[in-house]
């Protein structure tokens, strides 16, 4: 039996069978009924045309939001990152509160000067020389004194949202509201120890010292912890870094010199006395010429030229003047001294790629080599070919592509 379309499209029931079967179905129909579902798909999708009238005028309209994005799936994923210390749940927040309360209780008037921070910072459990930012973070600073309410406030904000040492340290001497440490943060903290230290009383007499040695302090405390180059130290630097530990063992030695990371006194005098030599007009600053006296001129002029082009050294003032401040001389001398460091290697690796590309390529190795040679050769020494030390180099590195 033929049925024609026309009927077809007429037939109120299958009209709706159709509509159905439009939606969407999965069972198998046969090829002519599919032929004819699909141009009624068509039809239903093309509206009929109307030629007479003219189309309306598009309405502007602002796009449909999107639909919502599904569900996330019920999968508990236990939380795993937690960037101001894990939270211990067995500290007793007021109890810990109680103790420094007792504390305040025994000075007069229940305030706390910046020497008497001393029993207040051992009271909250920290290393003696967290006093000054202490007592800073609680306002002490602008008025000379601590109360027992500013600082609890000030405690019990820090005991709530800081879980373990970095956390809390970075709280008290970052600006309000930061998350890492720059370098003009620590000057509080040093000029305490300065002020404070057994091992450093003799330092009184000699103010015109105090900011060199803090400045030199500051830079190491930089050059070994900042091991992203970036200038800020975040609290993940922080835990990585053995500063929180050395600085504990202040409150132990009385000898400073004993502790050798950052802040021994002689390691500050034997720098600054370095400095000293070559900054002739002791104007702070030193130039090429000053610093190609370092060392009888074991560095070349190249890698000098390269010191003072700013790939280890921040702000313009070093490129424009062509000078380097006690500050980065700091860097270049325990860079120097110390090769071996992790810090020390990136500093001369930075130094001899010229390109900034991550990548020392032979071209690099030649130019800097080429001096030396010329040198080598003016002191009546034959020198090595470079071709001869590259395969020594390529040997002793073994780099994954040819010639990087
Ligand atoms: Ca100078
Ligand atoms: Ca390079």
């Amino acid at each position: 039996m033929m049925i024609k379309d026309s009927s077809l499209r007429e037939d109120p029931d299958l009209r709706g069978e159709l509509e159905f079967l439009a939606r969407g179905c999965d069972f198998v129909l046969p090829s002519r009924f599919k032929k004819r579902l699909k141009s009624f798909q068509r039809a239903q999708i093309q509206p009929e045309k109307k030629p007479v009238s003219p189309p309306p005028p598009p309405i502007p309209r602002s796009p449909s939001p999107p639909p919502p994005a599904p569900p996330p799936p019920s999968v508990n994923i236990p939380r795993f990152y937690f960037p101001t210390g894990l939270p211990n749940l067995t500290v007793n927040i007021d109890e810990a509160i109680g103790k420094v309360e007792a504390a305040f209780t025994k000075l007069q008037e229940e305030k706390a000067d910046i020497y008497e921070m001393a029993k207040i910072a051992k009271a909250c459990g920290c290393p003696l020389y967290w006093k000054a930012p202490m007592f800073n973070c609680a306002g002490g600073e602008r008025t000379g004194f601590v109360s027992v309410h500013s600082f609890i406030a000030t405690w019990r904000k820090l005991l709530h949202s800081c879980y373990d040492d970095a956390s809390k340290f970075v709280y008290l001497l970052a600006k309000p509201g930061f998350t890492y440490l720059e370098q003009e943060d620590f000057i509080p903290l040093l000029q305490d120890i300065v002020d404070t230290h057994p091992g450093l009383t003799f330092l009184k007499d000699a103010p015109e010292f105090h900011s060199r040695y803090i400045t030199t302090v500051i830079q190491r405390i930089f050059y070994t912890v900042n091991r992203s180059w970036t200038g800020r130290i975040t609290m993940t630097e922080l835990r990585r870094s053995n500063f929180l530990q050395t600085l504990a063992l202040l409150e132990e030695e009385d000898d400073i010199n004993q502790i050798t990371d950052y802040f021994s006194y002689e390691h500050f005098y034997v720098i600054y006395c370095k400095f000293w030599e070559l900054d002739t007009d002791h104007d702070l600053f030193i130039d090429p010429k000053d610093l190609s006296r370092y060392n009888d001129h074991a560095s070349s002029s190249r890698i000098i030229e390269r010191l003072f082009s700013g790939a280890v050294t921040r702000g313009i003032s070093v490129q424009k003047e062509g000078r380097m401040s006690y500050a980065e001389f700091v860097w270049f001398l325990i860079s120097e001294e110390d090769k071996k460091n992790q810090t020390s290697i990136e500093y001369w690796f930075r130094c001899m790629d010229l390109d900034g590309d991550g990548v020392l390529s032979m071209y690099e190795l030649e130019f800097f080599y080429e001096e030396q040679c010329e040198r080598m050769e003016g002191m009546g020494i034959e020198p090595l070919p470079f071709q001869d030390l590259l395969c020594q180099m390529l040997d002793l590195v073994k780099p994954e592509s040819y010639g990087q």
